[in-house]
C-alpha cells in the first residue's frame, strides 16, 4: 500500500500504516543519530502496536495512574520502538513524582534528537528521564527481572488493598525480551521465581528472531526455550509470524485467560523486517541501515522514499481512538472506584497515596529501640534485624526478604501477621527469593518503581552477584535497601570465598549509592533511619556477623552523628588531637580501644566514626574540617577491607590498616591476630603516622 502525506486510510490498512510509522520513525531516528538499533523495532513493530493499541490498559493522558498495565522493553537496545509508541500514543510528560503536564513525554522533536545530550530519548530507555519508560533497560535481562518484581508488587498490592467489590489492583505486566535477555542468567533466575510464585499477571513476549549481535543465534544459543519455560511452570504459547496481528491478539488473550501461571509468548520475527538485507545471515546488525538501504526499505513498505520522520495523517488519531479512548475509560472508571474506596477505607487509601508519592507514614520511626551500653554487644546484623522489625510494623509497604539467608541476615519479619508472600497468599511481607541474588536485586528494582519499599538481604560478599542491580537502582533513583551481613573477614570460618575484601570500595564507587557501615547497635538505628528516608537511590547496610560492643554513649558522642556520615566519637582533651583514628563498622570499637590505650600513654588521640563516605562528602567544609582538621596530618584508617580510597581521608602521611590479600578460613579471633586488627597494631599505626607527620 502506497501512502503519501495526504492519504487517509482505514481498517487493516490503518494497522499497517501505524506499524510502518513505528518502523520508519525508528529507521529515521537511528539514521539521524548515526547510531542505534533499527532492526529490532522493525521486526517488533506489529507486536508493540497490537499490544498497545488493543490490549494495554494504559491511559496516555495519565501515565502514572496506579492500576495501569506496565510495559517493559527488556530489549532496551530497541528503545526507538518504545519512543515511537510513546509519541504516537500521545503519552504526557510527568514532572517530579506526580505532576502531569500537557506536554508530550516524547515529541517528534525528541525523536529527532534520539541519543543526543539532554534529550528525552537516550540510547537506552531511562525511567528517570522519560515518562512512560517504566524501568530503565539496556543491560540485557534486567527488564525481565524488573518485570518479576513488578508482578510481585501488583500481587502484593492486590492481596493487601483489594476489598470485596473493590478490585483496586488488577493490572498486568507485559515484557518484550529478546534472545539476549533469555541468555542472561538473571532472566532465568527471575523466570524460575515467577513460575514458582505463579505470577499469572506476568507476560513475557520473546522476540524469537534467531539472531543476536554477532550473528545467528544458533552460534551460541540452541536450547529449547519453550520446554525450559514449561519446566519453570509457565504457560507457553507461540506466534509463528510477528506480522500476523490476529495471532498476536489470540496469544495475548491466552495470557489474559491464564489465571495460575505466568505466560511466555514466543513470537517468530524477522529482525529488520522490510529491509532488503538478509539480517538473519551472519551479518552484523545493531547499526544504522545507511541512506541507500533506508530508501529501499521505505520502498518495500510503500513509503515515500525521501520522506523523513513522516507521520501520515490519521495515525495519531488512530492511536487516540484505540489506546487513548480505551485507556481513558479504564482510568476514569478506576478513579470512580477509588473515590468510593477512599470513603469506605480511608486509612488504606491514605496509605496508597503516601506510597505513590514515596512518603513515609506518620509515626514511621516510633518505638525504635535505644541500646544500652554493653561491652559484649551484638552483631550489627542482630540490632539491624530488631530495627527492621519495628520499622516494618510502622511502614506497611516495607516488604522484602533474603536470598535464602533470612536467618543469617536477620531480615525475617517476625511480628504477628507479617506472613509469607507465596502463591495464594500474596499479602505476606516476607519474600523468599531463594538462592537467586541477581533476580532478587532486579525484582527489588521492579518493586520499587511500583512504589513499594523493598529490602533484600544476602552476605556482603555476594553483593557481587547482584551488583548490576545496585548500579541500576542508583541510575534509576529507586530507593531500594540492601541488608548485607557477614561484612568482613570477621565472619570467620567460612573463609575467603565468603569474606568480602574489595566490595566496600567498589560499592562506594557507584554514584548515588548510600553505603552505611554502622559501628554499633545505636549507629545501626541511625543507619536504618537514613536508609529508609533515602528516597532517590539505593541504600546499603553493611553489617557484621560477629558481636561488636555497644558503646557507652554517655562517655562517647551520640550516635546521631551518623547522619553526617562521620563524627567525632571520642576526642583528645581540649579538642586538639595529635592523631586521628578513623574507623567504620566493627573497627570503630577497635579504634576506641586503641584510643583508650594511647590515652594511658599520654598520647592525645581522636576517634572518628565514619559510617558513610557519601554522607560525609555532602557536609560543608567547616563541618568536614571540624571532624578532620587539615592541620592534623597524623591519621589512621582502620577498616577490614581493601583500603583503596582511604588515601583521601588519611592523606599522604597517614596509615591505612586494611586487608591487602584475601582472608582465610579460621576462627575469627585467630584471623584478627593474623591480619593485624588488634589494639597493638592500631596503636603502632598511630605512632607511625605521628612520626611521619612530624
Ligand atoms: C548485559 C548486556 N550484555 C551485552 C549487551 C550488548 N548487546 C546489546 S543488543 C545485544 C544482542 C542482543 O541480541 P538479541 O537480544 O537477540 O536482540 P536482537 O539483536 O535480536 O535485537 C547485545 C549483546 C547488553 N546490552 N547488555
Ligand atoms: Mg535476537
Amino acid at each position: 500500500m502506497a501512502v503519501s502525506e495526504q492519504t487517509i486510510v482505514t481498517g487493516a490498512q490503518l494497522d499497517t500504516l501505524a506499524i510502518n510509522t513505528i518502523r520508519t520513525l525508528a529507521i529515521d531516528a537511528v539514521q539521524k543519530a548515526n547510531s542505534g538499533h533499527p532492526g529490532a523495532p522493525m521486526g517488533l513493530a506489529p507486536v508493540a502496536y497490537t499490544l498497545w493499541q488493543q490490549f494495554l490498559r494504559y491511559d496516555p493522558e495519565n501515565p502514572i495512574w496506579p492500576n495501569r498495565d506496565r510495559f517493559v522493553l527488556s530489549a532496551g537496545h530497541a528503545s526507538m520502538l518504545l519512543y515511537a509508541v510513546l509519541y504516537l500514543a500521545g503519552v504526557r510528560r510527568v514532572i517530579g513524582d506526580s505532576q502531569i503536564t500537557d506536554e508530550l513525554s516524547v515529541s517528534l522533536d525528541e525523536i529527532k534528537r534520539f541519543r543526543q545530550l539532554d534529550s528525552r530519548t537516550p540510547g537506552h530507555p531511562e525511567s528517570h528521564i522519560t515518562t512512560g519508560v517504566e524501568t530503565t533497560t539496556g543491560p540485557l535481562g534486567q527488564g525481565c527481572g524488573n518485570s518479576v518484581g513488578m508482578a510481585i508488587a501488583e500481587r502484593w498490592l492486590a492481596g493487601t488493598y483489594n476489598r470485596p467489590n473493590f478490585e483496586i489492583f488488577n493490572y498486568n505486566i507485559w515484557t518484550i525480551c529478546g534472545d539476549g535477555d533469555l541468555m542472561e542468567g538473571v532472566s532465568a533466575e527471575a523466570a524460575s521465581l515467577a513460575g514458582h510464585l505463579k505470577l499469572s499477571n506476568l507476560c513475557w513476549i520473546y522476540d524469537n528472531n534467531k539472531v543476536t549481535l554477532d550473528g545467528p543465534a544458533h552460534w551460541s544459543f540452541s536450547e529449547d526455550v519453550m520446554t525450559r519455560f514449561v519446566g519453570y511452570g509457565w504457560n507457553v504459547t507461540r506466534v509463528s509470524d510477528a506480522n500476523d496481528l490476529q495471532m498476536l491478539a489470540r496469544a495475548f488473550n491466552t495470557f489474559l485467560e491464564t489465571q495460575d501461571k505466568p505466560t511466555l509468548i514466543v513470537v517468530d520475527s524477522h529482525i529488520g523486517y522490510g529491509s532488503p538485507h538478509k539480517h538473519d545471515s551472519s551479518e552484523a546488525h545493531g547499526e544504522p541501515l545507511g541512506e541507500e538501504e533506508v530508501r529501499l526499505t521505505k520502498r518495500n513498505y510503500g513509503w515515500p522514499e525521501d520522506a523523513k520522520f513522516l507521520v501520515p495523517e490519521g495515525v495519531k488519531e488512530h492511536f487516540k481512538e484505540g489506546i487513548g479512548k480505551r485507556g481513558h475509560d479504564f482510568r476514569v472508571q478506576w478513579e470512580k472506584l477509588f473515590a468510593q474506596y477512599s470513603k469506605e477505607y480511608p486509612d488504606l487509601a491514605k496509605q496508597l497515596q503516601l506510597m505513590q508519592n514515596r512518603k513515609l507514614p506518620e509515626g514511621w520511626d516510633q518505638n525504635l529501640p535505644t541500646f544500652p551500653a554493653d561491652p559484649k554487644g551484638a552483631g550489627t546484623r542482630e540490632s539491624a534485624g530488631k530495627v527492621l522489625n519495628v520499622l516494618a510494623q510502622n511502614i506497611p509497604w516495607l516488604v522484602g526478604g533474603s536470598a535464602d539467608l533470612g536467618n543469617s541476615n536477620k531480615t525475617t519479619l517476625k511480628f504477628e501477621g507479617a506472613g509469607n508472600f507465596a502463591p495464594g497468599s500474596y499479602s505476606g511481607r516476607n519474600i523468599h527469593f531463594g538462592v537467586r541474588e541477581h533476580a532478587m536485586g532486579s525484582a527489588m528494582n521492579g518493586m520499587s518503581v511500583s512504589k513499594l519499599r523493598p529490602f533484600g538481604g544476602t552476605f556482603f560478599n555476594f553483593s557481587d552477584y547482584l551488583r548490576p542491580t545496585i548500579r541500576l537502582a542508583a541510575l534509576m533513583e529507586t530507593p531500594v535497601i540492601f541488608v548485607f551481613t557477614h561484612d568482613s573477614i570477621g565472619l570467620g570460618e567460612d573463609g575467603p570465598t565468603h569474606q568480602p575484601i574489595e566490595q566496600l570500595p567498589a560499592l562506594r564507587a557507584i554514584p548515588n549509592t548510600l553505603v552505611l557501615r554502622p559501628g554499633d547497635a545505636n549507629e545501626v538505628v541511625e543507619a536504618w533511619k537514613l536508609a529508609i528516608q533515602s528516597s532517590h537511590g539505593p541504600a546499603l547496610l553493611v553489617l557484621t556477623r560477629q558481636p561488636v560492643p555497644t558503646l557507652d554513649r554517655t562517655k562517647y558522642a551520640p550516635a546521631s552523628g551518623t547522619a553526617k556520615g562521620a563524627y567525632v566519637l571520642a576526642d583528645a582533651e581540649g579538642g586538639k588531637p595529635a592523631v586521628i583514628l578513623i574507623g567504620t563498622g566493627s573497627e570503630v570499637s577497635l579504634c576506641v580501644e586503641a584510643y583508650e590505650k594511647l590515652k594511658t600513654e599520654g598520647i592525645r588521640a581522636r576517634v572518628v566514626s565514619m559510617p558513610s563516605w557519601e554522607l560525609f562528602e555532602k557536609q560543608d567544609t567547616a563541618y568536614k574540617n571540624s571532624v578532620l582538621p587539615p592541620e592534623v596530618a597524623a591519621r589512621v584508617s582502620v577498616e577490614m577491607s581493601d583500603p583503596l580510597g582511604w588515601e583521601r581521608y588519611v592523606g599522604p602521611k597517614g596509615q591505612m590498616v586494611g586487608m591487602r590479600t584475601f582472608g582465610a578460613s579460621a576462627p575469627w579471633k585467630d584471623l584478627q591476630k593474623h591480619f593485624g586488627f588488634t589494639v597493638d597494631a592500631v596503636v603502632a599505626a598511630a605512632r607511625k603516622a605521628m612520626s611521619e607527620a612530624k
